[in-house]
């Protein structure tokens, strides 16, 4: 069964009881089913059928839930976007998705608005009361894309990752019985609802079921704990950075976090000094696991079992995962060293409107070029040892060095530049820029920050900038980024 055939029967078994909570507002699951479909019938009055993208460009709030969830419901195209976004970006998004209907709150990006609605469910929920809640549409091929997600590429140019049906029903069926998700879960959820990590292991995760969803709007390390504790949670997911400051934050040893059942940690490599440190100081072992935007999550630690320290774990149930030989993706011996390769219901069915990067992306034989590399273990266990591609990841967020290169280089001043990430305690990687500056041209550190923070989301933009006479380059001109990190990391 469909995932969301699979919530609307939640929502009728389990009516009353809370779905989904943030801060002073509630959805119980029949509320939350009435919302979407009054939603679903405000989308219809838009325009909005079968295939349309609709953009959410909106805080962590109810309303994102319900226009995302409706969307699905209408076969139309979810496409969240990371409120950070400039203006730049937002713009490149909504045309590359050809975009129908473009939700907002009015302060981030309004000049593009086609539709500006209140963050505040009180109000939403009144917005759309004048609908009918009449429409029982639900997707039922599993081929349709119900989402999209987009994902920066080597070439610069930002791709969307179509998402569909089908693939969010294999992830979160998996997850499910991997993770032995329980209708009397209760999830803390503290991440971002614009990724997959926060909207799909997360909120669908919990959804999926029946279980219940605090929302945090923003983590900090007391409130968290204090809603572990004060709330009783028994689910936690978070990326390395959160739970480094959970382990950090000065009050952590007061909280008893025994009655957790489940903490995992994904999106970047978890250190293993934080690993070990999180079980002495909160008795769990956290479980890590791997995904990413194409595929929803791959590989995950056992449940039961040991977890083992650096490694990702195990394929999830409906998951094959292989490494090979990266230049003739023939499979590579266990303990050897190749690209991670990835088959299964769960993958992704191409970049919207790409269909060369979407070919290139698999094999012949239909397996997914992760860019990951890694070696399995004789018992199954699979261990990340790097990527083939240029990708940085700061704080849980991927940034590919290109897009940074692009903007650098619209300043007359620079010459030549190139980006790379350097280790850094806090966000695993802190991306750095190396700039060659033109002969006769000055430009400060903080002068280049600044211009890139005009172009891209805070988050992407260097945190350093290194001046150099000339960038190290091969014999066919490409710069060479790994002695770059010798000399300037
Ligand atoms: C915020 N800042 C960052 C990042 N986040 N800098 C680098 N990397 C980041 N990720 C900067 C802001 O620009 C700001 O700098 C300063 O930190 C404080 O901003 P604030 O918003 O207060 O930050 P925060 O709330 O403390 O956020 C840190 C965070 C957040 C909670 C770790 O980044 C986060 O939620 N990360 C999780 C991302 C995530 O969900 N990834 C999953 C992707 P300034 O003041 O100078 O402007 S899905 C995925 O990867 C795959 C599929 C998978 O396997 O999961």
């Amino acid at each position: 069964m469909l995932f969301l055939t699979h919530l609307q029967d939640i929502c009728h078994a389990q009516a009353d009881k809370v779905a989904i909570e943030l801060s002073a507002e509630k959805l119980t699951y029949q509320q939350l089913e009435t919302g979407v479909q009054q939603t679903m019938t405000y989308l219809l009055a838009h325009g909005i059928g079968e295939g349309d993208r609709v953009a959410i460009q909106l805080p962590k709030c109810l309303p994102f839930v319900l226009i995302h969830l409706a969307t699905m419901r209408l076969g139309a195209i979810s496409l969240p976007l990371n409120p950070a976004y400039p203006a730049r970006e937002t713009e490149y998004f909504l045309s590359d998705a050809d975009v129908k209907l473009y939700v907002t709150a009015g302060d981030e990006n309004p000049n593009f608005a086609s539709a500006t609605i209140s963050t505040n469910l009180a109000d939403f929920r009144q917005m759309v009361a004048q609908f009918e809640p009449s429409i029982k549409i639900l997707p039922n091929e599993r081929d349709q894309t119900a989402l999209m997600i987009y994902t920066s590429g080597t070439t610069g140019r930002p791709k969307g990752a179509q998402i569909t049906h089908g693939n969010l029903t294999a992830n979160i069926t998996g997850l499910h019985r991997a993770w032995g998700w329980r209708a009397d879960d209760i999830l803390l959820h503290v991440l971002p609802i614009f990724h997959v990590h926060g909207l799909i292991v997360a909120l669908h995760g919990a959804l999926h079921a029946g279980a219940t969803a605090i929302l945090l709007p923003k983590f900090t390390p007391q409130l968290a704990l204090e809603t572990m504790v004060n709330r009783r949670c028994t689910v936690f997911m978070a990326v390395p950075t959160i739970h480094k400051r959970l382990v950090e934050f000065e009050k952590s040893a007061e909280y008893d976090l025994s009655h957790m059942r489940l903490l995992t940690s994904g999106s970047d490599r978890l250190p293993d000094d934080l690993f070990t440190r999180y079980q002495s100081l909160f008795g769990h072992t956290l479980l890590e696991r791997y995904g990413m935007t194409e595929t929803g999550m791959n590989l995950s630690n056992p449940l039961v079992g040991e977890r083992r320290v650096g490694s990702v774990g195990l394929p999830l149930p409906g998951v094959e995962a292989r490494v090979v030989d990266p230049e003739s993706d023939e499979p590579l011996p266990d303990g050897e060293v190749g690209e991670v390769q990835i088959r299964g219901p769960h993958v992704f069915k191409g970049y919207w409107r790409m269909a060369q990067k979407s070919a290139d992306a698999f094999t012949k034989d239909g397996w997914l070029r992760t860019g990951d590399l890694g070696l399995r273990e004789p018992d199954g266990y699979f261990t990340l040892k790097g990527r083939s591609k240029d990708l940085i990841i700061t704080g849980g967020l991927n940034v590919y060095p290109p897009e940074v290169e692009l903007v650098l280089s619209e300043l007359p001043a620079v010459a030549a530049s190139a980006v790379i990430g350097c280790p850094d305690d806090e966000w695993g990687e802190q991306i750095t820029a190396v700039v060659v500056l033109r002969a006769g041209h000055r430009l400060t550190e903080a002068e280049i920050i600044a211009f890139c923070r005009t172009k891209l989301a805070a988050y992407k933009a260097p945190r350093r900038v290194i001046f150099a006479d000339e960038l190290p380059r091969n014999a066919l001109g490409k710069v060479q980024k790994a002695r770059l990190r010798e000399s300037a990391c």
